[in-house]
């Protein structure tokens, strides 16, 4: 057992709380990768950036077709990877797309990406955990409001905040269908939540989170604070944000998908230990235990 200590406590008081986060957002510098020194104070500043391309046409194409081949295997399949929809059988998310060496591994371990990323988060990094969410056309279900960070903390035993997501629209992410959501500054604060977490909460979490909730005085101040920010883009475009950024986004009523790449990058001086929560770790498709770095296509 990992006796360190434990600087975001969650769902253990009686009372929601609002604190402070005490690690820094931004851990290198201008001169350390492709990020002008604008887009790391925005980023630090708002706790996520926006990219309009940040992948070229033939690329989507490609994944877009890799995308169709994922849904149509995990339609019947039965993989521990696969994450179907609350109240049906249809595939909400499949994690674990980066391992092997498909598409989507390489897109995780691009250059491009990869140099972000330990710019970002200062010195070399791993894949946390990734996954694609499909979010279907009439049936794709929402993702309430949370911060990753205090999941992966409590559950996975990820010490510091010093990891970000990447999610990449591989299909138009429109203000109608369901686009990911952030509150700007967020980030800044640390919404210790409240309830005892359940023996094998991911299997119900996944699909719908109940535990690991911010409550509703805590959200009203983040956004009183900081707003509410959506967006959205063709696909190809992407939002990177840090793991403490409080995100979530609405079920998807209209016929248009909404498919997205998500995936997390932390960096590996800040490896897993037990989790804080003190139930086993989750599995490794949901959060990776090897923080060997990433050595980048
Ligand atoms: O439990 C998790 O690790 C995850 N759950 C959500 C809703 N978002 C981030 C992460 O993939
Ligand atoms: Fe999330």
């Amino acid at each position: 057992m990992d006796m360190m200590t434990d600087l975001y406590p969650s769902r253990v008081a009686p009372r929601p709380e609002l604190r402070a986060r005490h690690d820094p957002v931004v851990y290198g510098t201008a001169e350390t990768g492709p990020l002008p020194s604008a887009s790391l104070s925005r980023y630090e500043r708002n706790g996520y950036l926006a990219f309009d391309q940040l992948l070229p046409e033939s690329e989507v194409r490609d994944l877009r077709a890799e995308l169709d081949r994922l849904w149509a295997w995990a339609g019947d399949a039965k993989d521990e990877t696969i994450i179907r929809e609350p109240s049906s059988q249809e595939v909400r998310s499949v994690f674990a797309i980066h391992r092997g060496d498909g598409l989507f591994a390489r897109l995780a371990a691009d250059r491009r990406i990869v140099g972000m990323a330990e710019q970002i988060l200062g010195g070399p990094v791993y894949i946390h955990q990734s996954r694609v969410n499909f979010k279907k056309g009439f049936t794709g279900k929402e993702f309430y409001w949370h911060s990753d960070f205090e999941t992966w903390h409590v559950e996975d035993g990820m010490p510091r905040m010093r990891a970000f997501s990447l999610s990449i629209a591989l299909t138009d992410n429109l203000p109608h269908n369901g686009p990911l959501m952030v509150i700007p500054g967020s980030h800044r604060r640390y919404v210790a939540c409240v309830g005892t977490t359940p023996e094998d909460h991911y299997k119900a979490s996944l699909r719908r989170q109940e535990y690991g909730v911010p409550d509703e005085e805590s959200l009203v101040g983040l956004v009183a604070e900081g707003g509410l920010a959506a967006p959205t883009g063709k696909a190809g475009a992407a939002v990177l944000f840090d793991c403490n950024t409080m995100h979530g986004s609405n079920s998807n009523i209209t016929p248009l998908p909404r498919s997205n790449i998500f995936i997390v990058y932390n960096s590996v001086e800040n490896a897993l230990v037990a989790p804080f929560g003190g139930h086993k770790p989750r599995p490794e498709f949901v959060a990776t235990r090897n923080a060997t770095p990433l050595t980048a296509a």
